[in-house]
């Protein structure tokens, strides 16, 4: 009886999944506070797959995701996001973390097509040389979704979609902000954190924040090297341009949080006050940095929204359902000042 009752609430409970899931649509597959900027910031190109599709979004696919690495608060989200948003699609996942190295993503993508997965999320740590292998997975017929990251390669016919932030509208948005913060002061000295050299974000974080200081001659860079994207090494270089320019810097902007997080540990230990004495820039959004702004540390974080699983998962099903799928898939986000961490900080998800 107990037995008898159980499965009719399990068949019921399916049936309403389904019927969730339909009246959902593809919009709304980014739940988990992403969402879908529409048709202004979706690419009019798309991929079309109604000749392929023999899969429907009930059938259970086995999906491989290449991962960049462990490197941020930030890429620990973005990886739970994937992974529970393909486990509770009730597909199957093989995961690999790529320890921020291209080759242990290509030998990813390569055991991927090997096992014959049904698709592959692929966020690659750098944007160029990974044409042989994403040509390879073409040649497999294996689809393969661009996460987080895009590539720089011209055959765009090699992945099906890219889901992911506009790093240079990020970049753009921290240098809007130091504009308007201290654009009557004059010369002012700012040093940059890079992210991982050669990444998609580290190059267009660099690119939207330079674009707006190149209209305000009081702004200059004096120093911008690599942390790449850890807490450890923005620590170390801080302390490198701490030792060489000192009491000199008025801003320091850090491609992501974790990097302004050992930063601004290094411009303590130096003695000096972060976000006093020098104004601090990260972009995420993580808690660390709401953490850090609540406790008067740190001025300013962009947002860049890592839990788009769901979403991700939408376009693949709906792609091996045989839907058309734009070519750019972007992620809606916002920025946060010091004024708004406390109260916001505990609505915060990753
Ligand atoms: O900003 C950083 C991470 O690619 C958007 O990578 C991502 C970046 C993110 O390590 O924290």
């Amino acid at each position: 009886m107990r037995k008898r009752l159980h499965s009719t609430l399990f068949l019921s409970m399916i049936l309403m999944f389904i019927l969730f899931l339909g009246a959902c649509g593809s919009d709304d597959a980014g739940g988990g506070g992403t969402t879908v900027d529409e048709p202004d910031t979706t690419d009019e190109a798309t991929t079309d797959n109604s000749d392929e599709a023999e899969a429907t979004t009930s059938e259970k696919l086995v999906i491989g995701f290449s991962q960049v690495g462990a490197e941020s608060e930030w890429r620990t989200a973005n990886t739970k996001s994937m992974q529970d948003a393909i486990t509770d699609a009730g597909h199957e996942l093989k995961f690999s973390d790529g320890q921020q190295k291209q080759e242990n993503q290509i030998k990813a993508i390569r055991s991927f097509i090997a096992q014959k997965v049904d698709a592959i999320v692929f966020s690659p740590v750098v944007e160029t040389g990974f044409e042989t292998v994403l040509q390879e997975a073409k040649d497999a017929g294996i689809p393969v979704f661009l996460s987080d990251r895009s590539v720089d390669i011209e055959d765009d016919s090699l992945w099906v979609t890219f889901l992911g932030s506009d790093f240079v509208e990020e970049g753009r948005k921290a240098g809007n902000w130091l504009v308007e913060e201290l654009g009557d002061q004059e010369d002012v000295k700012i040093v940059e954190l890079q992210g991982t050299v050669g990444s998609a974000p580290a190059i267009d974080r660099k690119e939207g924040f330079e674009e707006v200081l190149s209209e305000h001659s009081n702004f200059e860079i004096i120093k911008s090297q690599t942390g790449d994207f850890t807490r450890a090494k923005g620590k170390e270089v801080m302390e490198a341009f701490l030792r060489s320019d000192g009491d000199n810097i008025d801003v320091l902007y850090a491609h992501n949080d974790d990097m302004a997080i050992g930063a601004i540990q290094a411009i303590e230990e130096y003695g000096l006050k972060p976000a006093e004495d020098i104004v601090i820039i990260g972009v995420d959004a993580v808690k660390g940095a709401f953490e850090a702004m609540a406790a008067g540390k740190m001025n300013v974080t962009v947002e860049c929204n890592p839990l788009f699983g769901p979403q991700m998962v939408g376009l693949i099903e709906d792609y091996l359902a045989g839907e058309e799928i734009p070519k750019r898939v972007a992620v809606e986000e916002s920025m946060y000042t010091m004024d708004q961490a406390a109260e916001l900080l505990p609505t915060r998800q990753y």
